[in-house]
């Protein structure tokens, strides 16, 4: 398996930032994938600067000794806040707990009264548990399986459909998914962006439609979309290199 050398970092800041004051960046270990967003949207909208170090997950940079003291389930996003609790640095794995951690860091959000914190919290979880695997696993066997399997590619896209009409429902009687703008709705924004390649059709869930137009022209939202890194649109998910780095992981 290759264990490439990550690619040069990039550095980011809000708009009307400049990267060059005291404030040390957040590094971001990324990859443009749903779960990857969910962690650039929320520095965007905190305007918090930080410095992407993309993680090539299509070479096994996830792999390296390096990200894996960071993160150490081969899986990214991670951060690492140079301006951690105390002033020291800390690191984070697991894109719900940053989403948590910079809410908390910055008070944007991620309310603290507890009955609007639960609110936010169990549809944070929602998505950490139920939304991202189902669909990570509907787009895994609508696309990337090497052969086509009627039984899962149905029995997930089913799945993702339940849950998008679970989202609609709630979102026919309020804004976001827990009333305001929150880690919540960052968390699942990615993932609906996918809709067609979870084999969904949004005209099938009006509320949910216009809950996704509202968040994705949102300024920050767009900037974090809009980030392109080169060598993942370059990614050919039929190369068998590729293939032997993403699928069939077993305990090492
Ligand atoms: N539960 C994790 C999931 C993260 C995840 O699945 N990341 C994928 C990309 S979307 C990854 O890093 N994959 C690397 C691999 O499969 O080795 C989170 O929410 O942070």
């Amino acid at each position: 398996m290759s264990r490439a050398k990550p690619a040069g970092a990039i550095q980011r800041a809000a708009p009307g930032r400049s990267v060059a004051r005291r404030e040390k960046p957040i590094e971001l270990y990324y990859w443009p994938t749903p779960n990857g967003w969910k962690i650039s949207i929320m520095l965007e909208e905190c305007g918090l600067p930080y410095l992407v170090r993309p993680v090539d997950i299509s070479r096994g940079e996830q792999f390296s000794p390096q990200f894996l003291a960071i993160s150490p389930n081969n899986r990214m996003p991670a951060i690492v806040d140079p301006a951690g609790p105390g002033g020291r640095p800390i690191s984070v794995f697991e894109s719900g707990a940053i989403l948590q951690y910079l809410g908390r860091k910055t008070g944007k959000f991620y309310p603290r009264e507890e009955r609007a914190r639960v609110a936010v919290e169990q549809w944070l979880f929602w998505q950490i548990g139920g939304l991202g695997p189902m669909a990570g696993q509907a787009v895994h066997f609508r696309h990337y399986a090497a052969e086509a399997i009627a039984y899962a590619i149905a029995r997930y896209t089913d799945e993702v459909n339940r849950l998008y009409g679970v989202m609609n429902n709630q979102l026919a009687q309020r804004e976001f998914l827990a009333g305001r703008y929150s880690i919540a709705d960052i968390a699942c924004v990615g993932w609906v962006r996918l809709a067609e390649r979870e084999g969904q059709n949004l005209a099938q869930f009006p509320h949910l439609k216009r809950w996704f137009e509202t968040i994705r022209a949102r300024q920050a939202v767009k900037r974090a979309f809009a980030a392109r890194i080169a060598a993942a649109s370059a990614v050919d998910m039929r190369d068998p290199k590729v293939r032997a780095v993403l699928f069939g992981q077993r305990a090492r």
